[in-house]
């Protein structure tokens, strides 16, 4: 039987999310990086733009983005194994941990890459120009005639160079300057204490199994935050549980005996426990002003441009991601970053857990969130949502807008 592929680079945050996944639910599956030439030559033109992780599932579906992997793959899942703990606090907490770890750390992510070039550099530039460049020199791309990629080490750090140039440049991009790097790097060590002291009590972020939560949370913490030399070593000196957690995120077996006798079970009950809801306080303070920032930017474009149907690709092409740029008051600091409507997504994935909870689940869930500053991700909307198609974003329905004054 045809097994699944997943196209994916070591040293890309998104793919991280969905190897896990994979990885954790010991579904048998090929890796191959892009510079595969089926990449290019199969798939950017089945999804109309350059982007990974892609999944091609055994029977040849193609499906991009990571929540669209998980749900594929979820949805066969029986109860006791699935990532989506049945209706309830757990299954609304686990998805604003899941939005958090996508999006709410890319400020540390893309400073501790792209702000150590001494350290960084030799690694991760192999790492790119392996990812997309085949060591055979078989290459992917058209990287023009300056790039020959029989030249080896030579080719590879060329064209890491050119990917490179464009990843950087996203550090400003999502506010990290030289008037906020001192506080990117207190706000992470916070949340490693954080999240250290949480799995010093449990091996997942909802006990025993990972959920959501923790595919979110591997996208930021793998590839950039582990696995590049210089926060490598933060990592290591600072929060051996969560070094722990990133290894065992990445293993096939349970790799959890430093707990003892565990169990697969989530927490009893539907209990979110102390040490998580002192996580959920420091999300409230670092990304719920960001969340409101993007929703209300979001919904005044949408007013301000009333021809856009039902229908219509997000941004009017597949690759752009924002709609302008948003500037919101962060710890302190007055800072301006993409405003990204794929957001939205994470906000309706939230909102739907809360509609599928019964009242009591409501009532505990809401009270949670309000005291961690994040209430308004129960609520938060634009005039539209944004469904998702053909691996694009679209914008869907009016709905009443709900955004902060
Ligand atoms: N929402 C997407 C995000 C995927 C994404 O941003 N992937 C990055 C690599 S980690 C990418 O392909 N960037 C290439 C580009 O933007 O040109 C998902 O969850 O799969």
């Amino acid at each position: 039987m045809e097994l699944p592929v997943l196209y994916a680079m070591r040293s890309s945050l998104y793919s991280a999310k969905a190897r896990s996944y994979l990885i954790k639910q010991r579904i048998d599956y090929l890796e191959r990086p892009p510079g595969d030439p089926r990449f290019p030559g199969d798939v950017v033109p089945a999804i109309g733009r350059w982007i990974i992780p892609v999944l091609q599932t055994a029977d040849g579906q193609i499906i991009q983005d990571t929540c669209d992997i998980i749900d594929y793959f979820d949805a066969t899942m029986p109860p006791e194994r699935s990532a989506k703990p049945p209706a309830g606090v757990q299954n609304i907490v686990t998805r604003v941990l899941e939005m958090f770890g996508s999006e709410g750390l890319m400020r540390p992510a893309l400073h501790y890459r792209w702000n150590f070039d001494g350290l960084n550099m030799p690694f991760v530039g192999e790492d790119f120009g392996r990812g997309l460049m085949l060591t055979d020199g078989s290459s992917t791309f058209d990287f023009g005639p300056e790039i020959d990629p029989s030249d080896g080490a030579a080719a590879r750090a060329e064209v890491s160079k050119f990917a490179a140039d464009r990843m950087r440049a996203l550090t400003l991009d999502f506010g990290v300057n030289p008037e906020t790097i001192p506080e990117v790097e207190r706000s992470y060590l916070e949340f490693l204490e954080l999240l250290s002291a949480h799995l010093e009590t449990a091996p997942h972020l909802l006990g025993g199994r990972p959920t959501l939560g923790d595919f979110g949370f591997i996208a930021p913490l793998y590839a950039h935050l582990s696995r590049d030399p210089e926060p490598s070593l933060i990592m290591k000196r600072d929060a051996w549980p969560v070094w722990r957690w990133v290894e065992r995120m990445n293993s096939p077996i349970a790799d959890c005996g430093e707990y003892g006798e565990t169990s697969a079970d989530l927490f009893a009950n539907d209990e979110i426990p102390p040490t998580l809801i002192a996580l959920l306080a420091y999300i409230g303070r670092e990304f719920a002003a960001e969340v409101e920032a993007h929703v209300g930017f979001i919904d005044n474009w949408l007013a301000e441009n009333e021809e856009v149907v039902e229908g219509d690709v997000v941004g009017g092409r597949p690759y752009r991601r924002s709609l302008g740029l948003v500037t919101w008051d962060w710890r302190g600091h007055e800072i301006t970053t993409n405003a990204i409507p794929y957001r939205l997504l994470h906000l309706q994935r939230i909102q739907e857990a809360f509609e599928a909870a019964d009242a009591g689940a409501q009532q505990a869930a809401a009270e949670l969130l309000g005291q961690a500053g994040l209430g308004g991700l129960l609520e938060l909307k634009a005039r539209r949502r944004v469904v998702r198609s053909d691996n694009r974003e679209l914008w869907g329905a009016e709905q009443q807008p709900v955004v902060l004054a």
